[in-house]
């Protein structure tokens, strides 16, 4: 049984007050120094607020409400309320996921990721990466939405080459440490370092990530309340360095030791029950490891003489061994356990000032749960306790399975367990279905269309560039009201010479140098059955769509800037300003000052 579920504490009041003290300083500046705030003349009562709260590193079934142990209240609240996807998708790493869920794109086409198959070789051989030259054509949400009249604002891990204020944003606290949570030397409010905290000093970095988007939001509740908003909350956890809270790692002590194997059945049966999963558990893969990690002797003689590089079954390790691997799995559930008490001070928040009835809140993770097992920053020590500043260690590929339960797979792999993420979504005053579950299968480059579509914006009128092509994804709304309506032809990924496609219920995948592997997942999600030898056709209609949209997003990446293009093209709100302002009460003031309006908008 686990412990009860712990909010506060004498630390976390500690840490609040530090916490408190950074937001208010730096809110208030902020505050002062802002001169655009303006009492908009229209109110927006009718226009939506958007929420996007994006993990990292999170498992498929790390959440309650999908099928996990992790007490997660809060998200399950909004799941019970809203609806869940189960065949949701990212792009299986860090930076391509932010990039396709800001632009609504897939990453490589904006030079986001490279584009890496064995018909490209070299791997890399595309000139491209995530420091790649950005498109001139695509845009971040907010500026699509700014000429609306939404303020976006933007808290935690960026992980782009441009800056969030660049891309649109109001106000950002850009946390880039991700190697450590308790300490952080790389922060910035609006572009402007602020001090670095060392360890000790009572930060602890989801905490922070939650208290900076609230400030943004009691900012806004002053300053613009007649106008919606866009906020993005990106948290660090549970990402490694695995590193939690005592009180919150507290509440999951020795409840691992049962073992990954055990809770991968536990979750298998919990997905059953809730309808999210009806197929077989794949067996342990044994083998597999992501490249880079530290080898089997260098994890035994860095870490702890009882760390473990595969996923071998859990009767196979020592004691030692078996105390070891359940107290890092506490750490994992102890992360995902405050970031979801976080979210309920954001959700709180958007209570308190009368705005959750009317806000979209998307929830998801941006990959895979992780395998990696490496050491950065200043190192582990092994004599610190499991989860404490100074160590620094990763879950590893056997509590990674379990995370990604019912799933084969971990981050960067485009299997299903690289790419699968629970996916929230809630909106009491649009959304009449509660706690319903969506099949559709979506990806996170529908997130910028669907949020289009809810604010009324028509795609085709955004774009300032004769260059850019339509976005890549497509609508969710229509499923908001009835499963099985998102219409689309295929779903398509590559990362790190991972490549995948899917049309309708098949699936063809390959690992990096590996074959072609085909699956039905409408029978076998879990990507045991390999049909690609029974069904050679279908992979070859497969693989030909594969290639051709490859070769279409190559063509992109390799787009020489048009003259139009050779500055950002800004998103022309003239047009929308027209098409999408509210209705005013009279003719006259029909015809009133438009570009005024729109000015005020656009100055930040
Ligand atoms: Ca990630």
């Amino acid at each position: 049984m686990l412990k009860i579920y712990s909010q506060d504490c004498s630390s976390i009041d500690r840490l609040k007050a530090i916490s408190k003290s950074i937001i208010l300083t730096f809110v208030c500046t902020l505050l002062a120094l802002s001169t655009d705030a303006l009492r908009a003349e229209e109110t927006n009562n009718l226009r939506p607020n958007v929420l996007i709260i994006l993990a990292d590193d999170l498992g498929f079934s790390d959440l309650g409400s999908y099928g996990g142990e992790i007490q997660t209240p809060n998200l399950d609240s909004l799941a019970s309320e809203g609806l869940r996807f189960t065949q949701a998708y990212n792009t299986s790493r860090c930076w391509p996921s932010r990039a396709s869920l800001l632009t609504g794109y897939y990453a490589q086409s904006i030079r986001r990721d490279a584009l890496t198959a064995p018909e490209y070789d070299p791997v890399r051989a595309v000139p491209t990466g995530f420091a790649g030259r950005p498109q001139p054509w695509a845009h971040f949400l907010p500026d699509y939405i700014k000429p609306l009249g939404y303020r976006s604002y933007h808290s935690g891990k960026w992980h782009l080459p441009s800056s969030p204020l660049k891309g649109g944003f109001d106000h950002s606290y850009l946390n880039d440490n991700e190697i450590d949570f308790f300490s952080v030397t790389n922060h910035q409010l609006d572009g402007v370092n602020l001090p670095a905290i060392e360890d000790g000093d009572s930060f602890y970095s989801t905490v922070v990530t939650a208290d900076y988007a609230i400030g943004f939001l009691q900012a806004h509740a002053a300053h613009y309340s007649e106008l919606p908003f866009f906020a993005y909350v990106a948290f660090n956890a549970p990402h490694f360095p695995i590193q939690a809270l005592p009180q919150d790692i507290a509440v999951y002590e020795d409840h691992y030791l049962v073992g990954w194997d055990a809770i991968r059945e536990e979750r298998m049966n919990r997905l059953r029950d809730l309808g999210i999963a009806d197929f077989e558990l794949p067996p342990l893969e044994q083998s597999i490891v992501p490249d880079g990690n530290l080898t089997d002797e260098d994890l035994r003689a860095l870490i702890s003489p009882n760390e473990v590089a595969y996923a071998v079954p859990w009767e196979s390790l020592s004691n030692s061994e078996q105390k070891f691997q359940a107290s890092k799995m506490s750490v994992h559930a102890a992360m995902i356990h405050r970031m979801d008490i976080e979210i309920g001070r954001i959700i709180d928040q958007l209570k308190e000032m009368d705005a959750l009835e009317n806000t979209v809140i998307f929830f998801l993770s941006d990959n895979g749960a992780s395998a990696e097992q490496i050491i950065r920053g200043d190192g582990h020590d092994p004599l610190a306790p499991v989860g404490s500043a100074a160590t620094y260690l990763g879950i590893g590929p056997g509590w990674s399975t379990a995370a990604n339960t019912p799933f084969r797979m971990h981050k960067s792999w485009v299997h299903e367990g690289g790419i699968a993420t629970p996916f929230i979504v809630s909106w009491p005053a649009g959304i009449n279905a509660h706690g319903e579950l969506r099949t559709d299968p979506i990806h996170l480059v529908d997130v910028l269309p669907t949020v289009l579509d809810i604010v009324n914006i028509g795609p085709a009128s955004i774009q300032g560039d004769s260059q850019a092509p339509p976005l890549q994804g497509a609508s969710i709304k229509p499923s908001f009201f009835k499963d099985g309506s998102v219409k689309r032809e295929f779903l398509w990924w590559n990362h790190y010479g991972n490549r995948a496609i899917r049309m309708g219920d098949w699936k063809l995948v390959a690992g990096r140098a590996s074959n072609w592997e085909l699956y039905d997942l409408s029978q076998d999600r879990s990507e045991i059955n390999n049909l690609a030898r029974i069904f050679p056709e279908k992979v070859k209609v497969l693989e030909k769509t594969w290639n051709s949209y490859a070769a279409e997003i190559k063509a992109l990446m390799l787009q020489r800037p048009s003259k139009t293009s050779s500055k950002r093209n800004k998103i022309k709100p003239f047009m929308l300003q027209r098409r999408y302002l509210p209705p005013r009460t009279s003719s006259k003031k029909k015809k009133a000052k438009p570009l005024m309006l729109e000015r005020r908008y656009l100055n930040r």
